[in-house]
C-alpha cells in the first residue's frame, strides 16, 4: 500500500450524530432508526418504529450540536485534539433514504461543520453509519437483511464521497458492526426479540449485506479517493475465561470469535471455517448472490477501528448478554467495576491492541474508550472529575506500552469528549465528556457547557505525548 500514516499520533475524540446533534428534523432531515428509542434500559427493545406523544426520545435534541458545533468545536480545540471522529446522520443526506436527490442543506451542514474542524486544526474521522438508518426506508424495505439496502447505501456513499472526498482521509464504515447479532436494532435496524425465530438468520443476514457494503466502500474509496483511509469498526472489549480449566478457556474464545468473525471477513476477505461452522450449528443459511464474495475478498479494509471500554469473563454454564461495550459473563474479582458496572480494565487494552495487532498485522485505529460515570457540580461550577482522569491516564499509558510492544496504532478518539446520550441507556447521566453539558436524562436544563478537572489533563497529555 502507497498511502502512509498521518505523521502525528492522531489523539482526539469521537461523537455520534444521533447521540449529539439534535435537530432531528431541521433543514429537511426525517426521522433515523435512532429518533424512535426513548430513554431507560432494554430501551432498543421498546421501540415501536413510531415516535408516541409524551415520550421522551433522547435523540430528537440531544445536546444540540446541530445548533452550537461552532462554539463546541472551539472548546474541544482548546484542548489540542488533532482528530475529531463524527458520524454523518444518513436522514440529513437521504432523509427518506431512497429520495430521489440528496438533500442539499444537510450536505451543506457537514461541508461547515467539517471545514471548522479543519479550520481548528482537528482531523476529520468520519464514520458513515453510526447506530441509525432512515426510518421511512426501513419501515419501506425493512431492515438490512433485505438486499434493497445495497443500492441505498451505494447511493449514500457515491454522494459522501464527492462531496467530502477532499476534506476526509480516514473514514469508517459501521460503526461496531459485531453488534448486529447482538443489538440488532441498533446495528441493522433488525426489530426483533430476543429468541425470536428466525432473529439470528435475520441478523447474519444483515450482516453479510453490511460485508458487501463494506467492500463496496473500499472498492469505490479505491476508485474516487484513493489516499483515503477505510476501517472497518468493531465493539472488541474481551473476554477473559474465568479459569484455567479448559472449557472456560475454548468457551471464552468461541465468544472472542463470535466478534473477530466480522473483521475476519472485512480484513481477510472470507468467512473463517469457524464461522461457516456456527452458522451451520445452529442452523443458519445466507442468501449470497453471485460475486459477493469476489467483492469481499478483493476490497479488504485499509485499518481496524475497534473500541474498547472493558473486559469480562466465561465459565462455563454461563449465558453472556450484551451491552453496548459488547459481552457481559461472569464477574472478575480482580477489577473495580465504574459505577455503571463496567469493569475498568488498562491491561486488558494493552493486551487487546497486541491481540489484533498479531492477528490482522494491519494499523489500528482506537475509535472508542472512555468512562461513563456520574459527575457532581460543585458549588463553585467546578467538576472534579478524578475517577475519568485515572481511567484515561491508565488507558493511554498501557497504549504506550502496546506501541513498544510493536503495535501499529495511529491514533485514539476518547469517547463522548463533551457530554452526549448514552448509546445503551438514553440516559444524560451517563457522562463521559471533558466538558458538562447540563441537561438531564428528561432533556431539562440550561446546555451550558462547562469544563471539568479532565479537560486541563486530557490537553496536557496530549501536549506531551
Ligand atoms: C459504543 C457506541 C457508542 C457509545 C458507547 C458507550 O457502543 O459506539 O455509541 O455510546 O458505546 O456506550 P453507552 O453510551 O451505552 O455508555
Amino acid at each position: 500500500m502507497s498511502k502512509s500514516l498521518p505523521e502525528q499520533f492522531l489523539w482526539g475524540g469521537a461523537l455520534a450524530a444521533n447521540q449529539c446533534e439534535g435537530a432531528w428534523l431541521a433543514d429537511g432531515k426525517q426521522p433515523s432508526t435512532a429518533d424512535t428509542v426513548p430513554v431507560g434500559a432494554g430501551r432498543f427493545l421498546r421501540t415501536t418504529l413510531e415516535v408516541a406523544e409524551g415520550v421522551h426520545y433522547p435523540s430528537h435534541d440531544a445536546i444540540s450540536f446541530y445548533e452550537h458545533y461552532k462554539s463546541d468545536l472551539a472548546l474541544l480545540a482548546g484542548m489540542g485534539l488533532r482528530c475529531l471522529r463524527i458520524s454523518i446522520a444518513w436522514t440529513r443526506i437521504f432523509p427518506n433514504g431512497d429520495d430521489a436527490e440528496p438533500n442539499e442543506a444537510g450536505l451543506a451542514f457537514y461541508d461547515d461543520l467539517l471545514d471548522e474542524m479543519i479550520r481548528l486544526g482537528m482531523e476529520p474521522v468520519v464514520t458513515i453509519t453510526h447506530y441509525e438508518y432512515p426510518l421511512n426506508a426501513i419501515k419501506k424495505y425493512g431492515a438490512l437483511d433485505n438486499r434493497a439496502w445495497l443500492d441505498l447505501y451505494a447511493r449514500y456513499i457515491d454522494v459522501l464521497f464527492r462531496r467530502y472526498g477532499s476534506k476526509v482521509t480516514y473514514w469508517m464504515t459501521f460503526n461496531e458492526v459485531n453488534n448486529t447479532t447482538r443489538i440488532p436494532y441498533l446495528s441493522a435496524g433488525l426489530l426483533t426479540e430476543p429468541g425470536d425465530a428466525g432473529a439470528v438468520q435475520q441478523a447474519f443476514q444483515a450482516a453479510h449485506h453490511q460485508f458487501v457494503m463494506n467492500a463496496m466502500t473500499v472498492k469505490l474509496a479505491r476508485e474516487l479517493m484513493p489516499d483515503a483511509w477505510i476501517g472497518c469498526m468493531l465493539s472488541l472489549s474481551t473476554i477473559y475465561a474465568a479459569t484455567c480449566r479448559p472449557e472456560d478457556v475454548l468457551g471464552a474464545y468461541v465468544y472472542r470469535r463470535r466478534s473477530l468473525m466480522y473483521s475476519d471477513v472485512m480484513l481477510r476477505g472470507e468467512y473463517p471455517g469457524y464461522a461457516k461452522r456456527l452458522m451451520a450449528d445452529e442452523g443458519l443459511e445466507l442468501e449470497i448472490a453471485d460475486g459477493d464474495l469476489e467483492l469481499i475478498r478483493e476490497y479488504t479494509c485499509d485499518y481496524l477501528a475497534f473500541s474498547y471500554y472493558r473486559t469480562t469473563a466465561f465459565a462455563v454454564g454461563d449465558e453472556p448478554q450484551y451491552n453496548t461495550a459488547g459481552v457481559v459473563g461472569s464477574e472478575n474479582p480482580y477489577l473495580e467495576t465504574s459505577s455503571f458496572g463496567w469493569p475498568k480494565d488498562p491491561v486488558g487494552f494493552r493486551y487487546v491492541c497486541n491481540e489484533l495487532w498479531d492477528r490482522y498485522q494491519v494499523p489500528l485505529f482506537i475509535a472508542e474508550n472512555g468512562l461513563g460515570t456520574y459527575d457532581e457540580v460543585q458549588p463553585d461550577g467546578r467538576i472534579h472529575d478524578e475517577e475519568r482522569i485515572h481511567y484515561f491516564y491508565d488507558h493511554a499509558e498501557q497504549l504506550l506500552e502496546a506501541i513498544e510492544d510493536g503495535c501499529q496504532v495511529f491514533g485514539y478518539t476518547w469517547w463522548g469528549p463533551i457530554d452526549i446520550v448514552s448509546a445503551g441507556t438514553g440516559q444524560m447521566a451517563k457522562r463521559y465528556g471533558f466538558i458538562h453539558v447540563d441537561l438531564d436524562d428528561d432533556g431539562n436544563g440550561t446546555g451550558e457547557r462547562r469544563i471539568k478537572d479532565s479537560y486541563h489533563r486530557y490537553k496536557e497529555w496530549i501536549a506531551t505525548h
